[in-house]
């Protein structure tokens, strides 16, 4: 019988092991389409179901980890005919045991997502759901979805099988020794995430063995709500004898398995190396097992893909991405200046907002198209997690879509309108959302009508699945000079919600003082007073000192702020002064690379071009912010979609140091012609770049081969242009190993040429080692090596 989506919650279930080696181990070369084999070799693949069926697995996976339309575009099958192939086979196979189920396995795409990669949102979704159509079509029991390493990759697929099919789905990515994944994705981030997408369970495979995944397992098991699927790796590939085998026995998986299923994994199966003898150890020792409860305690969470806030506290979320009462954002709204809204967005973080609220609502623009780009750009900044601010449904699902985490929505009311178009949307998303305190009748006079108002708000959220929990509510702060007496209503709301409630509350403050003279007295005070009758989200202008410094003041004597540890770190005297990046106000070239401002990194550089030489700003202002972004990222104070930011940022400040350099230096007849390349296996290209633009403009005829470069590559354009002179650029320690074997390849094919190296990962001596000619510190260094070369 095919398996219900409740089933993962009553009982124990071990997956298969890995297709993948098992298809290496029967022969599959390197270089081919491992689902082409579906029709090719179809054998193969039953037997390796068979053996896995044989050795008593509940469900086995198809064979199209790949199966997707860019992965087999060179592929002589059709998409369709791979999947239907790919599913006809695990059927076959299941005449062994009808009672197995049958997996459609969904692999990632092969391309990043923006704004790591090119590939859009709703490009990837669309891609998942032509693979989801075909296993409706051909008839699959479930869906697993593997090996994601982006969470909004994984978020577009789980949409693509959510929205296409009603089988259960489960997700799984694959995290690195740093407990994160390669994107900087941390497991609570996953959980908190899919588990609002409502998978059907969620968990982790590949990455390591075992062992060095349990810390990961762990945390998955503390934060999931949803049933918790683990399948490790036999531990790591070693070449024994020219056979790959791995590191960890059957018995050291198997113990470690079990000990998973004792705290509470439900899920249970192997990633690469895990052969039938695996899966077979394995469910003998878990065949008397029972689901172990875990103990989760559900506290009101959001986060983006690589941040967690745990409103377990006072958070603050940032006012100021609004375009209500402020002149300048309203222009540049209508200009479609993002790096203003982006430079409002940096600024409030580095003012400690723990939320930006976002907000893009004018009559005059396309608020659906706009709030999309704003929290992509955003995101691609910072890993702040956002409020969605918006009355409108469409803007409020269109912006959840595209945000890769869990947000809060501002806001649902009272108004059934209000609550039937708004909460499903929060549902199907898994947001947290803001209920206020108003509905048809308007906003109530007494704390006791706001209640009842919020219970209902809480109740419908209840009815839908929202955990009530992740309902903050908000009791509306009315304009002091207005209607005096309704500041302790709010204030009284908010003590009666914490106290019989138990749930968080939001207040935008800073409405109570208007009209009044010296607002920033009445707005801190009465946001003490709040605070102390349990506001939690107090909605501010985190620019306004005194407010914030209020707050960390309230920390310390509510004890949130234990032994005043935030407190002392802040007003310490010999503190540095954070460098803010105000709206309107000029940063450095460096702050901006550093913050990843893509476009006022050309302004910028136009500016400093006034006073400093093109290779100077290269040398003093784009090497050293890529040096500071470089260690930020080995420490993990960012993640990769930053670190791509602020190459991106000064790929554009670089793009108006060549045009000024050509439009000054550029010399027409060639001193001789230079292949240059950066090496196989690394792309990173900015250093190659710059030297073959100071190369250029010193007369050199420059054959550019791009990243990545295959050996082979190398020497043929090296033969092919009889250059005299071949350039290698390495930034990794990884590929200064290819860097070698590039120079060996040159010499071993006889190329007569000479060879300069470069490089942040080189150096004189490493130069030698790897047997090249020379080595250039920098791109001054490469001419001169270059006029060496063609001079003797
Ligand atoms: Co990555 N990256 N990166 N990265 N990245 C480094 C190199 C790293 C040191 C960061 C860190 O962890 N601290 C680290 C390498 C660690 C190591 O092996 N020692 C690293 C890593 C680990 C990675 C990834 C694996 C991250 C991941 O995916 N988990 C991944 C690698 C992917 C791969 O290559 N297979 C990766 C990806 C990326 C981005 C795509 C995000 C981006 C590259 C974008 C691009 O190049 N198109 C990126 C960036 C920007 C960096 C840092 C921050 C900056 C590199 C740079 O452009 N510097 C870097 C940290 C750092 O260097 N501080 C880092 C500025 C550039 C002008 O300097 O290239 O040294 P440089 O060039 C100089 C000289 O060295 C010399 O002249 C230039 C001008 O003076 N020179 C030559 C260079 N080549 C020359 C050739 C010559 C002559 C002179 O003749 C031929």
């Amino acid at each position: 019988m095919a398996i219900s989506k409740k089933d993962f919650k009553d009982r124990i279930f071990l997956f298969d092991g890995a297709m993948g080696t098992m298809l290496q181990k029967a022969g599959l070369k390197g270089g081919h389409i491992p689902e082409e084999l579906n029709i090719d070799n179809k054998e193969t693949v039953i037997d390796i179901h068979k053996k896995y069926i044989q050795s008593g697995c509940d469900i086995i996976t198809t064979n199209t980890f790949g199966a997707n339309k860019l992965k087999i575009e060179k592929s002589k099958y059709s998409l369709e005919e791979i999947v239907k192939a790919a599913i006809e086979n695990a059927k076959e196979a299941r005449n062994e045991n009808q009672s197995a189920n049958i997996a459609l396995d969904i692999g990632p795409i092969g391309e990043l997502l923006e704004p790591m990669g090119t590939l859009s949102f709703d490009e990837a979704y669309e891609i998942f759901k032509e693979v989801v159509l075909l296993g409706e079509k051909y008839g699959v029991d479930l869906y697993i979805i593997e090996t994601m390493t982006d969470l909004n990759e994984a978020r577009a697929a789980v949409l693509a099988v959510k929205e296409n099919s009603e089988k259960p789905v489960i997700c799984t990515m694959t995290f690195e020794k740093s407990g994160r994944t390669f994107t900087g994705v941390s497991p609570e981030a996953m959980c908190l995430t899919l588990n609002g997408l409502n998978v059907d369970a969620l968990g982790v495979n590949c990455s390591l063995g075992p062992k060095e995944l349990e810390p990961v397992v762990d945390i998955i098991l503390k934060s999931s709500t949803s049933p918790v699927i683990v399948q490790p790796n036999a531990g790591l590939p070693i070449s024994v004898n020219g056979e790959t085998i791995f590191n960890v026995k059957k018995e050291e998986f198997g113990q470690s398995m079990l000990s998973f299923v004792k705290k509470g994994v439900s899920i249970v199966g192997g990633c690469c190396g895990t052969t039938e003898e695996y899966i077979a150890y394995l469910k003998d020792l878990i065949k008397n097992e029972a689901v172990s409860q875990r103990e989760i305690t559900y506290s009101p969470k959001i986060c983006s893909a690589s941040k967690v806030v745990n409103i377990d506290g006072v958070k603050v979320i940032g006012e100021r991405i609004n375009p209500t009462g402020k002149k300048l954002f309203k222009e540049a709204l209508r200009n479609n200046d993002i790096d203003y809204i982006i430079k409002e967005a940096i600024s409030q973080i580095e003012l400690e907002a723990d939320i930006l609220d976002v907000n893009v609502g004018l009559p005059e623009i396309d608020e659906v198209t706009y709030m999309v780009k704003v929290v992509k750009e955003i995101q691609s900044v910072t890993d702040t997690p956002l409020q969605i601010d918006s009355n409108d449904p469409k803007v409020i699902e269109a912006a959840l879509r595209v945000y890769n985490g869990k947000a809060i929505v501002n806001s649902v009311n009272g108004e059934e309108k209000s609550l039937s178009t708004i909460l499903p949307i929060v549902k199907k998303y898994g947001a947290a959302v803001v209920g206020l305190t108003l509905d048809e009748n308007g906003i109530p006079n007494t704390a006791e009508e706001r209640v009842a108002i919020a219970k209902r708000i809480v109740k419908r959220a209840e009815v839908l699945g929202i955990n009530r929990n992740d309902v903050f509510i908000d009791t509306l702060t009315l304009t002091v000079s207005a209607q005096q007496e309704q500041a302790l209503e709010t204030i009284k709301a908010v003590r009666y919600i914490r106290d019989e409630l138990g749930l968080k509350t939001v207040l935008g403050v800073s409405n109570i003082s208007f009209g009044l003279p010296n607002r920033e007295l009445l707005n801190r005070t009465f946001l003490t007073m709040c605070l102390n009758n349990g506001l939690t989200l107090p909605i501010i202008n985190p620019k306004s000192q005194e407010i914030m410094d209020t707050i960390k003041a309230f920390k310390v004597l509510s004890m949130e702020d234990l032994e005043e540890k935030n407190y002392i770190k802040h007003f310490s005297t010999n503190k540095e002064e954070p460098k803010i990046a105000k709206s309107g106000e000029a940063l450095s070239l460096k702050d901006i690379i550093i913050k990843g401002m893509k476009e006022d990194a050309k302004k910028a550089t136009k500016l400093l071009l006034e006073t400093k030489k093109e290779l100077d700003i290269v040398n003093e202002d784009l090497i050293p912010a890529l040096d500071i972004v470089g260690a930020n990222y080995e420490k993990g104070y960012i993640f990769l979609p930053q670190l791509i930011g602020s190459a991106e940022t000064v790929k554009n400040s670089f793009q108006v140091l060549k045009e000024s350099l050509n439009s000054t230096g550029g010399q027409s007849i060639s001193k001789g012609k230079i292949v240059l390349a950066t090496v196989k296996g690394d792309i990173h290209d900015i250093g190659k770049n710059i030297v073959k633009v100071i190369l250029e403009n010193y007369g050199y005829e420059i054959i550019d081969l791009g990243r990545d470069v295959p050996i082979e590559n190398v020497v043929e354009a090296a033969r092919v242009h009889k250059v005299k002179l071949v350039g290698l650029s390495a930034l990794m320690t990884t590929t200064v190993k290819s860097m070698e074997e590039t120079i060996k390849s040159l010499r071993d094919n006889n190329i007569d040429c000479k060879v300069f190296v470069g490089g942040a990962v080189l150096n004189e001596d490493y130069a030698k080692m790897i047997k090249a000619d020379y080595y250039a510190k920098d791109a001054k260094e490469a001419v001169e090596i270059a006029k060496i070369v063609y001079t003797e």
